[in-house]
């Protein structure tokens, strides 16, 4: 990897995951690595400061919020990635979502937990199905074939500034993915391995995560096809 490269991990109580995630970034060859810390009241800011990574914090609670105060930290990279807390993602695969864009084949790569039999059965069924919900009306709606909308994703850092993101929760990851299509920018998928999370579970493995996000995520495609 010859870019320079900015990872951003929302990270809300990860205390357990996070060094982990931080051990398996190849983080010799990343510009920077920003850990944006939602008011935990564990131990994960200490951990990801311990672990070389810069914390910063966003007091506005949701998913969203944290990313867009990961990107408002940004040192001018050339490709910024993605990547949960929860060492779900393998964070070593960033290599297969950075080389793509290096090569100047695409402009955004989005790691899919669904072509992998592995991977597809690590995902909660209300993720599975949810996803497969989802996708299917981005298709009907905005003409492109998504197969997930996972976290782990890597994007150009100008073509990241021309979506303008704006969710501030759980329609993060689709808002990306639809206004990708809009914009016309490059896109490809590839398979990455996903793992049951360490640690508490805070959106799809709780009952009111799956109802706040899954409803977010319709409202959101919704929201874009009529505007
Ligand atoms: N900054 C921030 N991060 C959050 C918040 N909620 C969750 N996260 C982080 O966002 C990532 C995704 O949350 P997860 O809890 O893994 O959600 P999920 O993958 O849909 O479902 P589970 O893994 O089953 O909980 C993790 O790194 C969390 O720490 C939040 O309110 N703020
Ligand atoms: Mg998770």
């Amino acid at each position: 990897m010859f870019s320079r490269i900015s990872v951003i991990i929302p990270a809300f109580n990860e205390e357990q995951s996070i060094g982990l995630v931080l051990g398996a970034l190849p983080q010799d060859q990343i510009h920077e690595v920003i850990v944006v810390d939602n008011n935990s009241t564990d131990n994960t800011a200490r951990v990801a400061i311990e672990k070389g990574a810069r914390m910063v914090e966003e007091k506005r609670r949701g998913y969203g919020s944290a990313c867009l105060k990961g990107i408002s930290e940004l040192d001018n990279p050339h490709i910024v990635v993605f990547v949960d807390g929860d060492f779900s993602d393998y964070p070593e695969e960033i290599v297969q979502l950075v080389t793509p864009i290096e090569s100047g084949e695409v402009d955004f790569v989005l790691g899919s937990r669904m072509i992998l039999p592995e991977s597809r059965q690590a995902l909660l069924p209300q993720s599975r199905y949810g996803n497969q919900l989802a996708v299917f009306l981005i298709r009907l709606f905005f003409r492109h074939q998504y197969t997930d909308l996972g976290p782990f994703r890597a994007i150009r850092y100008e073509s990241l500034k021309s979506l303008d993101m704006q969710d501030t929760n759980f329609g993060w990851t689709v808002e990306m993915q639809i206004k990708a299509v809009q914009k016309g920018l490059r896109i490809l998928e590839v398979p990455v391995k996903y793992r049951e999370r360490i640690g508490v579970s805070k959106i799809t493995g709780t009952f009111s995560g799956t109802i706040k996000a899954g409803t977010k995520i319709i409202y959101t495609i919704f929201k874009y096809l009529l505007t």
